[in-house]
């Protein structure tokens, strides 16, 4: 029987005695309470170091780093400052805490200036590409727009050409064809020339042979014109391609000559073009840079000289309009 002890007994003549284990004392009604060694300063810590009182005794631990608190277990535990709420975000900020410490986290489109300033707006338009045309600045965003004829890509940044042609449905006159330009739209003259027949087949003018020595054997002509429409974007330099011309075999429909030598027949207001050969094919190419908003009308004569009847040659005219933006999209 412990009597009113509450942890051991000792019995003495008479009487009894109440002791308790180290680390404990003894109160007046036999109980025995722990003893608070840090608060009596009855412990041997390093200065450096934090006493944790435990029942029955006392723990010597390293203090916490900055960010987190000690457990009455002696485990350094993260504070969340949120969560107490002794964090410094402003009320524009979003608390989110760390391991150690914590965040003040803006909305998107913001930019946090550290905690207890408010969010400002970043300037989206200030950096460099992030809309292909305009840029306006929104607080907490930005909204990209293109000049007319274009609309903006689902990227949101970029801007495409809307293609009236096919879009709008555009009728053109009769010898006319619709033109989608970058930027914009026209209707392109396609008639075929006095002396030209259009082929239903392949909608090429076929040069109708004044006499029957000039036509390719078999048929009623001896050359064809077709017409190109090329919409290209501003900033083309020089020295680059721009279109192939490649001549039909007109006996042997899907087959392409390869004896044919090009000459740049006509070219608009000193239009800075060049052809040359390149596998048997004439390429268009540019001798300058082309000027934003510039249009051409070129016509470029292609020679096919005949490998069976010395001294015949097979005439094939192209039509080229070049359409250049004001942008170079
Ligand atoms: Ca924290
Ligand atoms: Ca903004
Ligand atoms: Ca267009």
């Amino acid at each position: 029987m412990l009597g009113a002890c509450s942890h051991s007994c000792i019995n003495v003549p008479g009487s009894y005695r109440c002791t308790c284990p180290p680390g404990l004392r003894l109160l007046p009604n036999g109980k025995c309470t722990d003893i608070d060694e840090c608060a009596a300063k009855m412990h041997n810590c390093h200065y450096d170091e934090q006493c944790v009182n435990t029942v029955g005794s006392f723990k010597c631990v390293r203090p916490c780093q900055r960010g987190f608190k000690l457990t009455g277990t002696g485990e350094c535990v993260d504070i969340d400052e949120c969560a107490k709420m002794i964090d410094r975000c402003h009320f524009t900020q979003e608390c989110r805490n760390l391991q150690g410490s914590y965040r003040c986290i803006c909305p998107p489109g913001f930019r946090s200036d550290g905690p207890g300033f408010p969010c400002t707006d970043i300037n989206e338009c200030d950096i460099a590409g992030t809309c292909q045309h305009n840029c306006t600045n929104l607080d907490g965003g930005f909204i990209c727009s293109c000049p007319s004829g274009y609309r903006l890509n689902p990227n949101k940044r970029t801007c495409d050409d809307i293609d009236e042609c096919s879009e709008n449905g555009v009728t053109c006159a009769a010898d006319h064809t619709c033109f989608n330009k970058r930027g914009s739209y026209s209707c392109a003259d396609v008639s075929c020339p006095a002396g030209y027949v259009r082929d239903p087949g392949t909608s090429l003018c076929l040069k109708r042979c004044r006499q029957r020595s000039e036509c390719i054997p078999g048929t009623w002509y001896s050359g064809s014109l077709s017409h190109k429409l090329l919409a290209l974007p501003a900033g083309v330099g020089a020295g680059q391609d721009v279109v192939e011309l490649r001549v039909s075999d007109l006996t042997n429909p899907g087959r392409h000559v390869q004896r044919t030598f090009f000459r740049l027949a006509q070219r608009s207001g000193g239009a800075p073009f060049g052809v040359r050969r390149k596998n048997g094919r004439g390429v268009l190419y540019t001798t300058r840079p082309l000027p934003a908003g510039a249009e051409y009308r070129l016509e470029i004569d292609g020679f096919t000289y005949s490998q069976e009847v010395r001294g015949w040659q097979e005439t094939s005219k192209f039509v080229v309009s070049v359409a250049v933006s004001m942008y170079p999209y």
